[in-house]
């Protein structure tokens, strides 16, 4: 074969320990999985994945790669609130061009993959009469195809009824080949005005085919409730399956009545909602004393009443979010502790929330399976519990039978009485070497 990975734990749900597997790969697809020392003989390239966790890619379904790496241009965004991280973004934006933003997008994409997210869905700001951003990530998309499943969303990032031209730019967007149609209903001057663009993404759906994926109600008002709209929509449209709403950090705020209502119509629907938990526990509640809001849309009970629950990474130094590397455990890591997802099953199903749940979003072949693409990930760590826990080099990064990236774990010694101690940060013996 072309590649055997060996004694690796396959990606389980649930939490119940698989037994160790060897994965053998023909070409770019998964053609083999036997139990450890099942694909014995020689082979084209071997690793040995010493019990550690095999998983499918991870996925980010959520990140503005035409924004990243810009934090501090021109200034600083001090209020840390989400609008003045919009303005100083207007600001930037006069200044983007087509390298400009290549370059940056090219590093943060690298980011990325090299800590084992294969696919990207990016949101890219029309708001833009000459479409800077999106033609160079167009460009962008084809080149790193080797390395990531890059995903462009057409995103009206200062509205698309309060921006001249805001519809026309939407359509020329999609008719440049972007994959997606973005939207941000509660940033329009109006309620009305979000409900119509609201109706206009599902429009403009209905005329290019193609999937949508909003910004939805990224406020702490809890009269902002575009959401219903969208679910409506999408029951009416019959897009079930095919719409993600991002953010809705407004259910955060909304009351307890109203939200199980909501839960309700959005599970019929089949809306995929997106928490983007490391921009949003920093922008949200900007406007509270104490008690202070924590900004998260509500994943546990999302998750609990059978919607389908994403975690996106939405920034990695820009004018929203000045941290951040790129690290969809990060992210995750930041989800489990908001959203208090500490239990044991929560941390095995947080992880979902990374990997199979924004797959199914954005509708792609997905999993270790045979048959399936050879794409996934060896971390330096023995189950997913451990993975947001540690958040562990990605040992090998594997795409279309390719290894595209590898890392040397970090070793720690400590110096103590007279002898040197190796730290591995495991609690159990037979953690991986
Ligand atoms: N734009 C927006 O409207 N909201 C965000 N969180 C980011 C960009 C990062
Ligand atoms: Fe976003």
């Amino acid at each position: 074969m072309d590649l055997v990975v060996r004694d690796a734990r396959l990606h389980p749900t649930g939490g119940t320990r698989t037994e160790p597997v060897d994965v053998g790969v023909e070409g770019d697809r998964i053609v083999a999985i036997r139990p450890r020392g099942g694909l014995a003989g020689q082979h084209t390239t071997e690793l040995e994945a010493d019990g550690r966790l095999l998983s499918p890619p991870l996925v980010d379904p959520h990140v503005h790669l035409d924004a990243v790496l810009t934090v501090g241009e021109p200034r600083h965004n001090e209020s840390g609130t989400l609008i003045e991280g919009i303005l100083t973004w207007a600001e930037r934006k006069r200044s983007l061009t087509h390298e400009d933003v290549k370059e940056r997008a090219r590093e943060a994409i690298l980011w990325e993959v090299g800590q084992g997210t294969g696919l990207i869905r990016s949101h890219v700001d029309v708001c833009d009469p000459n479409l800077v951003a999106l033609r160079a990530l167009l460009e962008l998309r084809e080149e790193l195809a080797d390395i990531v499943d890059l995903r462009l969303i057409a995103f009206p990032q200062d509205g698309i009824l309060s921006f001249p031209d805001g519809k026309a730019l939407m359509r020329e967007a999609m008719r440049l080949g972007c994959d997606v149609i973005g939207g941000i209903p509660h940033y329009e001057w109006t309620r009305e005005d979000g409900v119509e663009e609201v109706h206009f993404l599902f429009e403009l759906a209905r005329e290019t085919g193609r999937d949508i994926d909003l910004h939805c109600d990224e406020t702490d008002d809890e009269q902002s409730r575009f959401l219903e709209v969208v679910a409506a929509d999408t029951i009416r449209e019959g897009m079930g399956g095919r719409v993600v709403a991002g953010h809705t950090t407004a259910m955060g705020s909304y009351n307890d009545a109203y939200a199980f209502k909501l839960l309700q119509i959005l599970k019929r629907a089949g809306v995929t909602i997106v928490a983007n938990p490391l921009d949003n526990i920093s922008l949200q509640g900007r406007f509270d004393s104490y008690p202070k809001r924590r900004g998260m849309t509500r994943v546990k009970e999302l998750d609990a009443a059978g919607v389908n629950v994403a975690c996106g990474h939405d920034s990695i130094m820009d004018p929203w979010y000045p941290l951040g590397r790129g690290s969809m455990l990060d992210a995750l890591s930041m989800l489990v502790h908001v959203g208090q997802m500490t239990g044991r099953g929560e941390l095995f199903r947080a992880f979902e929330m990374v990997t199979s749940n924004p797959a199914r979003a954005a509708r792609v072949e997905y999993g270790v399976k045979e048959g399936r693409p050879a794409n996934f990930v060896v971390f330096d760590c023995e189950d997913e519990a451990e993975a947001i826990r540690l958040r562990p080099a990605a040992r090998w990064v594997v795409r279309a039978g390719r290894l595209v990236a590898e890392t040397q774990p970090a070793m720690t010694v400590v110096r103590h009485a007279g002898s040197e101690h190796r730290v591995t940060f495991a609690k159990r013996e037979g953690a991986p070497a």
